[in-house]
């Protein structure tokens, strides 16, 4: 990555009042969280995400889709957050006006600072009843390592004895309207929206970036890859975030801490 092209968009961050950082699974890839599109691990690997994250999956195999989730929600508990998650964090401490909008179910923008990131495709942390809806209690500490392709049997609603479900949003679901409409209002009143580490694939969050656009926002992207969102982006940093957005920080602000 050229020096001058981070330095250029440093001074861009710099001036922006309203920011929107919108992230995807790249974000998260240095802490260990495997993205979306990559191969699954171990014996995982014959699954297909796009299949498992179905309602259908659900329905037909609980205790497969289940014991997935598990073994994610503890790969992301022993994950921590990398430098990009905190440079995210500091990108919002410093403009005067920073949202963060993640497609990401794990909870490492929290984890490293960022206050109330809009997620909009929920969250591996708030299970709830796949019958009435009612928010469940998240399962103790795995006892039995769940990975390796395991079933395990959702627990049952205290409610209704229906199956407990993941509180994510599944392929044909519709994202959460609060979250999606607080995305949409910050991405067409932002002057400066950074998309990170995402396939600009899924839809209706791949619009974000292109809302701003629309909106006569930059936008700038940061992803090793190319993706469709190159052709809303006015930069593209092409690196991987945990190097790219401290360096962002840096060419905006210096080593100063945030005032
Ligand atoms: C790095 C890096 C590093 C690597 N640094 N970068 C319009 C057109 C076509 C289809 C549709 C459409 N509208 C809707 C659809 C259908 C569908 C859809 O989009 N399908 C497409 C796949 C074609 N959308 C839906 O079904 C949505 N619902 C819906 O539309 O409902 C309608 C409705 C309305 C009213 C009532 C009822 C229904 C729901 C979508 C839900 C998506 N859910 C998932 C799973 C969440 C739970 C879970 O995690 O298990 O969300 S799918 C998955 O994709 C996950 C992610 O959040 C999402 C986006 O993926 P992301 O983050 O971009 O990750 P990757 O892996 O794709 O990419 C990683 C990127 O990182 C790559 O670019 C790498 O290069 C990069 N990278 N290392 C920086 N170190
Ligand atoms: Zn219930």
């Amino acid at each position: 990555m050229e020096q001058r092209v981070v330095r250029e968009a440093g001074a861009m961050l710099a001036q922006a009042r309203r920011v929107v950082v919108f992230t995807g699974a790249g974000v998260s890839a240095e802490s260990g969280v495997p993205t979306f599109r990559d191969a699954l691990t171990g014996l995982w690997r014959s699954f297909d995400a796009q299949r498992l994250a179905t309602p259908e999956a659900f329905r037909d195999d609980p205790a497969l889709v289940w014991g997935w989730y598990e073994w994610r929600r503890d790969t992301v508990r022993r994950a921590r957050p990398n430098p990009g998650h905190v440079a995210v964090a500091a990108i919002e401490a410093r403009v005067p006006s920073g949202v963060v909008v993640t497609q990401n179910v794990d909870d490492l923008h929290e984890r490293a600072g960022s206050v109330a990131p809009i997620h909009l495709h929920g969250s591996l942390f708030a299970p709830r009843c796949s019958a009435c809806a009612q928010p469940a209690p998240l399962p103790d500490e795995a006892a039995e390592e769940p990975g390796d392709g395991r079933r395990l049997a959702p627990p049952r609603c205290a409610h209704c004895a229906g199956l407990v479900r993941p509180g994510v949003v599944w392929f044909g679901e519709a994202l959460p309207s609060a979250a999606l409409e607080a995305a949409v209002e910050a991405a067409s009143a932002c002057d400066l929206l950074v998309t990170v580490g995402t396939s600009g694939l899924v839809y209706p969050a791949a619009e974000i970036p292109q809302v701003a656009a629309r909106f006569g926002a930059t936008v700038m992207q940061v992803n090793p890859q190319e993706t469709p969102l190159d052709a809303v982006a006015d930069v593209n940093l092409r690196g991987p975030a945990a190097e790219v957005l401290p360096a962002l920080v840096q060419a905006a602000w210096g080593g100063a801490d945030p005032a």
